[in-house]
Parts: structure tokens; sequence; C-alpha cells
């Protein structure tokens, strides 16, 4: 019985790989855009919970057309404290393939509410035990494009070792090399640290989804290094973006209190000091899609124009490397508004 079991997964897994996925990638599409058409309505409105609440309404409908018997492993937060999209539902239509789903319907509420660059929504779908169980704690992160060999950059080193191999691996000076950082009081000695081997750095006030994907196309973004300490969640969403795109990053959860280490047991983490490569957070074929929300430099904001609005998403997946940059026009339909 188990064995037959096992076969069955086995088959579903192939299928997914092999046909479902090329068909989900661009569906994934539809529910980033429903759930950015709903949050750009509130850009600037200065209302960060009901911008969130309206992409989590959009996102959560659209999701459940999909084909997919699906659970979400990274969402709004724990059963308790979202009342929907959290870890744990099931989302889907329920007719294909079990899958793990990270979710984010709003990556930096405030930059919505604020109506500043690079708010997106954010969907990740990895084969079932694909995605790592993160909990909503901190994680230090560091990731760069694809191109350095293997191992370029390692979260046990100190910034300027990491600098230095970067622009070593890159063929450039380290001064040429420029860090996205989170602006945070806890990152003032990394700053310092990174100012001082004479590096550029890129403060940003939320978003470090996108501060991540910016390191895949450092000629267009001016990012060559992601560092420091973000969300979990976006975490793992940034590693199925990564996996798809090409590019090293590592994570280390931050654990520092007991009941962070009580939780992250009961999620099935037993070493909290780990330091997860890029394919232990994202593992197998992943695919990845985001919507902009507010202009960026990742993706253009949705527009509003008269009888149709525009979308601008990627939509890719790890098994063909394929990233499809997707402008929408779509007519304003009672669906939109
Ligand atoms: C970051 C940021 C996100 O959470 O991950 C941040 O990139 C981490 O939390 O957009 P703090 O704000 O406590 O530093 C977000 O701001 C999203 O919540």
């Amino acid at each position: 019985m188990a064995s037959q079991a096992g076969k069955q997964t086995k088959l579903e897994v192939s299928s997914l790989a092999g046909r479902l996925d090329r068909l989900l990638t661009m569906e994934m599409a539809r529910v980033t855009e429903a759930a950015a058409v709903a949050a750009a309505r509130m850009r600037g409105q200065g209302d960060e919970m009901a911008a969130d609440r309206a992409a989590v309404d959009a996102m959560r409908a659209e999701l459940n057309h999909l084909p997919i018997d699906g659970t979400v492993v990274i969402g709004e937060g724990e059963r308790d404290e979202a009342p929907m999209l959290f870890i744990g539902e099931k989302v889907g239509n329920k007719n294909g393939p079990m899958v793990d789903i990270a979710l984010d319907p709003l990556e930096g509420t405030t930059i919505c509410a604020k109506n500043l660059p690079d708010s997106l929504a954010v969907v990740a779908i990895a084969e079932a035990g694909g995605l790592l169980n993160a909990p909503d704690v901190y994680m230090e992160k560091i990731a760069i494009g694809p191109g350095a060999p293997p191992g370029t950059v390692d979260l046990q080193r100190s910034p300027a070792e990491n600098l230095a191999a970067l622009a070593k691996a890159r063929g450039v000076k380290v001064k040429d090399l420029s860090a996205c950082i989170l602006d945070r009081p806890r990152h003032a000695r990394l700053i310092e640290e990174v100012r001082a081997t004479g590096a550029a750095i890129r403060l940003i006030g939320d978003g470090d989804v996108a501060g991540v994907i910016h390191t895949t196309n450092s000629a267009n973004t001016g990012i060559d290094i992601y560092m420091g300490i973000g969300g979990a969640p976006e975490g793992v969403l940034a590693a199925a973006a990564l996996r798809c795109t090409g590019g090293q990053m590592q994570g280390r959860l931050i654990l520092d209190t007991p009941e962070k280490v009580a939780r992250a047991e009961r999620m099935g983490i037993s070493d909290p000091d780990r330091i997860y490569e890029l394919e232990e957070m994202a593992a197998g074929d992943v695919m990845f899609a985001a919507t902009g929300v507010t202009d960026g430099g990742l993706l253009a904001g949705i527009k509003f124009r008269d009888g149709e609005l525009v979308t601008h998403t990627v939509a890719m997946r790890s098994s063909t490397g394929t990233v499809r940059d997707i402008r929408a026009r779509h007519q304003v339909t009672t669906k939109f508004i």
C-alpha cells in the first residue's frame, strides 16, 4: 500500500513538471494581476490594512480557480492571526496536483500606502514539500544574480569578504558594486561595513522581495547584491524567484527567543542556526509570478486609463528558466472594479 502511494506521488510530480506548470505559470499571472489591481486602488491612501485586505480578497478568489490541490505554506500569517490565506489553508479547485503555495498579496503594504516604488503582488508554487515552511520571523539573507561561481557569497563571511568575492567574480572593483539593504536601525553595523569598502548602497524602506530579485538584473536595476535581515516569508518568496532566474542566495532564520525556537520546531525546523541554501528554501519545480502595484525598478505599477487598465507582470518557472515579462491591457469590467 505504501509503495503504491509513493508511486502515485511520483506520477503527480512528473505531470506537474511535464505539463501543468506550463499552464499554471500563465494562470498565476492572473492571480497576481487581480491582487495588484485591487491594491492599486488604495495607493497613497495611507491605509495599509485596507490595501492589504483588498489584495488578499482578490488573490484568494483567483487562486481558487486554479486547477490545483494547494496548501498555503507561506501566507498572511498563522491560522489564529489571519482570516484568510493563512498557513495551512487549502486553495485551488482540487482538480490537480498537490502543491505548496507561498504568497504575499501585497508585498510592501507601507510602500503602497505611500505610493513609493516596488510594491508587488506575489505568488510562488512548488511541488508539495518544495517550499521551506518558515515561521513569520526575521531571516538574514544574502543574494546575488546569476553568472558567478558557486559559493561566491556566504553568510558566514564578512560583508567585505563577500563584496570582494563578488567583485572578483564580476571582474570589477568593489567600489563599482551596489548593495541593497533595508533601511533599519538593526543594519547600522552592516551599512558601516559596506560603506567602508567603498561599495554603493541603496537603502530601501520596505520590499525586500523586489530587493533580492533586483540582483538578477543588475544591468537595469543597478543592484548587485542584497544583504541584511528581512522577513522570512519574503525570503522564501525571493528564493522561489531566484530558482527560476538563476542566482545565489542563503538564508538564516533569526530565532532569538525560546518562543520563536518553539514555533520553528512546530514547523519542523530543529536546527535554529541552520543556513539554508537556495535549493533548500525552494526545491524541485518552482513557478513564480509578481505584478507591480506601484511603479518600481522591477515592474511598472498598475495604470488606470479610460476604459482599460494596464498590468505589468513577471511570470517564470524553474524547469525551463523562462522569464516572461507580461504587459496586459484589460478592459475594465466588473471583475476589476
Ligand atoms: C521586510 C520588507 C517587507 O517586512 O521583509 C520587512 O522587505 C521586515 O520587517 O516589505 P520589518 O519591517 O520589521 O523590518 C516588510 O516590510 C513587509 O512586511
